[in-house]
């Protein structure tokens, strides 16, 4: 245990401000408790820039005009703080504990090790993993793979990390390999999104660049936490603001990132007092986002009629379809009902409807608060029926903003990691490589996890990520990966997937982000894009912490060699220069061509995309409105509503620190937080441990010893922390069409 784990949960007052020069100091410091400060400053030196390293943490793009008092927030510090880190966890630390030892140890204590150094393997019965050389591990997985009866057995994770050229090397590997079991953090992520963007505007993507939400008159943001996940975005709601925006809030939590922003990165930040960002916070009750969004198509429909520029007449006549079906469906919810649901006092939803009447330029922001539902594709399907209502797609200013969360989840859909890939990408892979790829879909994250638990995935390898505790239903979860034959994990730094392992376990280390790259000596940069379709290279600076380590193009391509051969394919010419890679992906993939001259030419380019210019390449070629369902979710007396959200101090299963800053928590993570009237009603007391525990289809899940906060969050509705509450997530809770785990909607009864 570390010395912060050993100290007591204290609750302290939730701070009015977030960011401010605090914000840097926290970060700086766990910087330079990670690493040399010499390091630190050369890696924070280069962070963003336009020559520089991509961040490691989300994927919120970078403003044109830099600040040189840098180009980063706290939890990017933070992220490059545990990727860099000076420790290491080699052979000895491997000879030192055993498996059964690391599992007792936790995800902080485990990230906290510092960055793997070397392969390691470890077989059934055996207690530790032992070194193995790239070669050996290699002809070990290769032999495995040629050993499946049908390629479908074999199934190949991808967290969003991995470059462009990275995962466009992997998914051709995987698919000349005979497979599209390509599953990745996406489907836990924002499936959701791409499923209904893709099917009413024509684009799996956000419409707005940076420069939208500069001239917004409205920008909606719907169940996500910037201040903690995308803290570069509130400089730029700051400057939106600025610039006349009124933004809106709609969340079960009143966060503070929302509330009062101090920008480090300017004087007036720094010095005086922050800006008040939210103009009107609604704080609605867990998943009636649908019902709010009614009442208001609704409202403004009823306002119409009145005042018929409140609704965009032309733009709907000549862009859309299905608005009389979504006008005729709406005529059969009451108003007040409707608002009844979402816990908000009329007076506030009618504020909210005043001012999208009176504008013309919305964007509507939004993150996992909307994703992780059953009905997570009918929440942002009816984002979007507002939106075109006001014609607000496809015009400066208003549009579409899904925030992606890893730095590079975007740019590998594009590469091709898809488990349900597009006929034209296949018939593209098949002209240029000269190859029948598979047709057959693959598996998604929860049907991979499924197919492991009944034996018929049999090889799992993981390009990143932490998929154990990313993951849902823990338990199930760690059963399906140790029923595989082999388990092979790309990854950086030890955690908690590596320790639950098939027959044979082999962790393969990787290069990092902030690392050099040389492939033979000479120095290699890679590619990513941004949340808002920017692609732009990242190149890392800092020595590796160990000569053995490969990069992930490298580790591909070796074990394509070893697997496939060289024959359709040089792989080792590839690797020899990236700039190999992308030729190959210029010739494959939309938007890419003449890669390597664009990203010589220019900082960044941004991708083609149909709804930023008002074109909506659907099968109809119209944007869409739909119909979509109210949550069905219903809850018993003794029954609350759980969503598992993420701490300022975590990115994802990283876990960076034991505090919650901005939600005044510190020194733990198994909490709960919950509203101080349903406390009083079931008699339960400030930090008293309980149990939280639900029964789906009469199976029992639980975690135990959570510390309750009394907090402002609507009753009924809980919030935990993810990943120590994702025992509780039932692998049967998906939402409709995207098959994303319902996270943010799990029911839960109480044990005192
Ligand atoms: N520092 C840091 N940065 C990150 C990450 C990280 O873990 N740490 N993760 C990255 C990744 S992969 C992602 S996907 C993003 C995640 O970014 P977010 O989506 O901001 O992350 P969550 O903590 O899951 O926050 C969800 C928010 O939705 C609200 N919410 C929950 N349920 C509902 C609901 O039913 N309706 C509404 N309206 N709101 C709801 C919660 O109160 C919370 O504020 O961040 C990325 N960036
Ligand atoms: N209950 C609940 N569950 C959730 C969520 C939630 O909100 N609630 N959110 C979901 C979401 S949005 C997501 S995106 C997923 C995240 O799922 P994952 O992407 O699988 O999980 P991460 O925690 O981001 O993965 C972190 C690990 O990646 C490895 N890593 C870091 N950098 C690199 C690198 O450069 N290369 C390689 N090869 N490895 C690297 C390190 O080993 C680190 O431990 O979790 C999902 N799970
Ligand atoms: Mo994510």
């Amino acid at each position: 245990m570390s010395a912060q784990e050993s100290k007591k949960l204290t609750i302290k007052p939730v701070p009015h401000s977030a960011a401010g020069m605090n914000a840097v100091f926290i970060a700086l410091k766990m910087a330079n408790k990670a690493m040399s400060p010499s390091k630190a400053f050369k890696i924070l030196n280069k962070l963003n820039q336009k020559d520089g390293v991509d961040c490691p943490g989300c994927a919120w793009p970078d403003p044109k005009d830099r600040s040189k008092l840098g180009e980063y927030c706290e939890n990017g510090v933070k992220a490059i703080a545990e990727e860099a880190q000076d420790k290491k966890a080699n052979e000895g630390f491997f000879e030192k504990y055993s498996v059964a030892e690391l599992l007792d140890k936790g995800d902080y204590w485990l990230g906290h090790q510092g960055r793997l150094t070397h392969p390691m393997v470890i077989r059934k019965g055996e207690s530790h993993y032992q070194p193995i050389s790239w070669e050996k591990a290699f002809q070990m997985i290769a032999t495995e793979l040629k050993s499946l009866p049908n390629p479908d057995e074999a199934i190949f994770y991808t967290s969003g990390r991995t470059s462009n050229e990275a995962a466009f090397l992997y998914q051709l590997f995987v698919r000349m390999y005979g497979t599209n079991n390509l599953p990745d953090c996406s489907n836990m992520c924002h499936e959701s999104s791409g499923v209904a963007l893709s099917e009413t505007l024509g684009i799996g993507k956000g419409s707005v660049t940076l420069d939208d939400l500069y001239h917004a008159e409205v920008i909606l943001i719907v169940g996500q936490n910037p201040g903690t996940n995308h803290p570069r975005m509130l400089s730029a709601l700051e400057k939106a603001k600025k610039n006349g925006a009124k933004i809106v809030t709609i969340n079960p939590l009143k966060e503070v990132g929302l509330l009062n922003f101090k920008n480090p990165q300017t004087v007036k930040g720094v010095l005086q007092g922050g800006t008040d960002l939210t103009d009107l916070y609604l704080q609605i009750n867990i998943n009636e986002d649908v019902a709010l969004l009614k009442a208001l198509l609704i409202g403004l429909l009823e306002k119409s009629k009145i005042e018929p520029s409140v609704i965009d007449q032309e733009f709907i006549n000549s862009k859309t379809s299905g608005f009389e079906e979504l006008e005729k469906e709406l005529s059969n919810y009451d108003y007040h009902e409707l608002i009844e649901r979402t816990g908000l006092e009329l007076e506030m939803v009618e504020q909210l409807l005043d001012l999208l009447s009176s504008s013309n330029k919305i964007i509507a922001c939004w993150a996992m608060g909307l994703t992780q539902h059953v009905n997570a594709v009918d929440n942002i399907r009816e984002i979007v029926n507002l939106l075109l209502l006001k014609g607000s797609v496809g015009k400066k200013g208003a549009g579409t903003c899904p925030v992606r969360g890893h730095s590079n989840v975007q740019g590998d859909r594009t590469m091709g990691i898809h488990e349900r890939p597009s006929k034209a990408l296949l018939d593209k892979l098949a002209e240029r490589f000269g190859f029948i790829p598979p047709k057959q879909a693959g598996y998604n994250v929860v049907e991979a996890i499924e197919a492991m638990h009944e034996e018929k995935g049999k090889v799992f390898f993981a390009m990143g990520g932490n998929f154990l505790p990313a993951a849902p239903d823990t338990a199930f979860t760690a059963q399906a990966l140790q029923n595989c034959k082999m388990t092979v994990h790309v990854s950086n730094k030890l955690n908690r997937s590596h320790l639950v392992h098939g027959d044979i376990g082999v962790i393969l280390p990787t290069l990092g982000r902030t690392d050099k790259l040389l492939e033979q000596g000479k120095p290699q940069l890679v590619t990513v894009e941004n949340s808002m379709g920017v692609v732009h290279t990242s190149q890392g600076m800092i020595n590796p912490p160990s000569d053995t380590l490969m990069s992930e193009p490298a580790i591909i391509a070796r074990l394509a060699k070893k697997t496939l051969g060289s024959e359709k394919l040089d792989w080792d010419e590839l690797i020899r220069d990236y700039n190999n890679i992308r030729k190959l992906i210029s010739q494959t993939i939309k938007g890419f061509e003449e890669y390597n001259e664009k990203i010589e030419r220019s900082s960044g380019f941004a991708l083609p995309n149909g709804a930023r210019e008002g074109v909506f390449n659907t099968d109809t070629k119209k944007a869409k409105f739909t119909i979509n369902a109210l949550s069905e979710v219903k809850l018993s007396a003794d029954e609350f509503m759980m969503m598992t959200i993420r701490s300022h101090d975590q990115f994802n299963t990283t876990i960076y620190g034991l505090n919650d800053r901005y939600r005044g928590v510190h020194n733990s993570r198994k909490i709960i937080f919950m509203n101080k009237e349903d406390m009083n009603e079931l008699g339960l007391k400030k930090e008293q441990k309980i149990t939280l525990f639900n029964e789906y289809e009469g199976k029992r899940r639980e975690v135990d010893s959570l510390s309750i906060i009394p907090y402002d969050i609507p009753r009924k509705c809980l919030a935990t922390y993810f990943p120590e509450c994702n025992p509780l997530i039932p692998i049967t809770e998906i939402a409709r069409a995207s098959h994303t785990p319902a996270s943010k909607s799990v029911k839960v009864k109480i044990k005192a």
